[in-house]
């Protein structure tokens, strides 16, 4: 079953960042939706945890070039 993963990033300072960042997540097996809050700085991800876990998430967000941290 999905399971609702929140990020807290670090470093987008433009919509564009915000389209990367939402690429990214959407593109990893399992992710469902993948939602970013520049104001919040946060992303909201739907995501099957058998296929793809927060630590997936983050680490995929950290190698497209910001500072992450699950919000718990
Ligand atoms: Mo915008 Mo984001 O010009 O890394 S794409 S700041």
């Amino acid at each position: 079953a999905p399971v609702t993963t929140r990020l807290a990033i670090t470093g987008m300072t433009c919509a564009s960042c915000v389209k990367v960042v939402q690429d990214t997540l959407e593109k990893l097996p399992g992710v469902l939706t993948a939602t970013v809050n520049l104001l919040l700085n946060e992303a909201s991800i739907e995501h099957e945890s058998n296929l793809t876990g927060p630590r997936d998430l983050i680490d995929a967000v950290e190698n497209v070039g910001y500072e992450v941290k699950l919000v718990v």
